[in-house]
């Protein structure tokens, strides 16, 4: 190609755009799901990718780069050094460690906080501006530790949360009404995991509360049924892993909307982990981190929402509260 003028203003450099950088760090079953989503969906100019073990990085890398004739241009590079990292807008962290038969959870806590010791602070110096999206498990307290390690303001140290329980949330109640799962408002908030609580006072389809509606049809929806629904969110990350071996499509869709949001500063709200002091009861000088509904953009966590909890809502959010912080305390970080 040969330019159609001499004015040095008129060259391609002399207007092009500020690039957005997205880094993904670890390049498991989740890390590459979340990769190829946010490659579809055209939400980052450059990619980086990083992992401990350099073959299978590179042998990602140079798949995903197969796939450019089809995709939006987007630039991919690896390294198993974090300096590829450097001037990330976003870097989203997957890597863990694999739970040993046997192991306990809080050993494999204090083996996921080591790993989090040499990538986070890295991961800061080299992009300081960046937000900073957790993912490896056990999500709440991981984000608590990156916060604690990055140094970075708590509204740019989000955690993936209970975004991806509250999807596998509306999706059981959009099969059960007979909609479309976008249609149902509907937030399990706190813990990611087992304590996870389901806000059915606030469910609704259309503005209309779901609840009313449930318990006055014929159908029996006690205490007992809302939380055996309630348990198969919960199971259905168990079961998933139990029949593929991990999980994967479902994160990767999650974590690229909140992706979306964040870098093109939708200000959306999505039940992620953030810094949860003060809220609904929790202890002011707890600095335990769990999901609550949040507006996302640009700046990170722009504000939470105070919803409306029923009181025994609220009291299981504070007990989910409790136990996290017990797991943070224990890290004497
Ligand atoms: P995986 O396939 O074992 O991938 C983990 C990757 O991390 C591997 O490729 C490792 O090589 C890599 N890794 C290990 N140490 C380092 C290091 N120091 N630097 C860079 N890379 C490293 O696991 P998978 O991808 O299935 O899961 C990753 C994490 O996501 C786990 O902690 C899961 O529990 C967690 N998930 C969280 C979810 C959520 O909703 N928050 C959902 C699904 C999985």
């Amino acid at each position: 190609f040969r330019p159609v003028s001499d004015d040095a203003t008129a060259t391609p450099t002399a207007h092009r755009r500020r690039l957005t950088k997205v880094s993904v760090i670890g390049a498991g079953n989740v890390g590459m799901a979340i990769a190829q989503t946010i490659l579809t969906r055209d939400l980052a100019d450059e990619i980086a990718l990083v992992d401990a073990v350099p073959d299978k990085l590179r042998g990602e890398m140079l798949d995903l780069q197969h796939a450019a004739a089809f995709l939006p241009r987007t630039r991919l590079v690896s390294d198993t050094d974090l300096a590829v990292t450097r001037g990330s807008d976003l870097a989203i962290v997957t890597a863990g460690a694999r739970q040993i038969p046997g192991e306990t959870r809080l050993n494999l806590l204090q083996r996921n906080v080591a790993l989090f010791r040499k990538i986070v602070p890295a991961l800061a110096e080299h992009s300081p501006e960046a937000l900073l999206l957790v993912v490896s498990n056990p999500v709440d307290v991981l984000t608590y530790v990156a916060w604690k390690l990055s140094g970075f303001p708590a509204s740019r140290v989000i955690g993936s949360g209970t975004n991806l329980d509250s999807s596998r949330f509306r999706f059981l109640l959009a099969e059960h009404l007979d909609v479309n799962a976008q249609d149902v408002q509907a937030y399990m908030v706190g813990e990611h995991g087992d304590s996870s609580v389901a806000v059915w006072s606030s469910v609704s389809v259309a503005g209309m509360p779901v609840l009313k509606s449930l318990q006055a049809s014929h159908r029996c929806f006690d205490e007992e049924a809302l939380e055996g629904i309630r348990r198969s969110v919960v199971d259905s990350a168990y079961e998933v892993i139990s029949l593929k071996g991990y999980t994967s499509w479902a994160i990767g869709y999650s974590v690229a909307s909140l992706a979306a949001s964040l870098l093109r500063d939708q200000r959306r709200i999505h039940p992620v982990s953030v810094l949860a002091r003060g809220f609904h009861g929790i202890a002011p000088e707890n600095d335990v981190f769990l999901s609550l509904p949040a507006r996302l953009g640009r700046g990170g966590v722009l504000g939470v929402a105070e919803m409306e909890l029923t009181e025994e809502e609220a009291k299981k959010l504070r007990r989910s509260a409790k136990t996290l912080w017990e797991n943070c305390q224990q890290l004497g970080l």
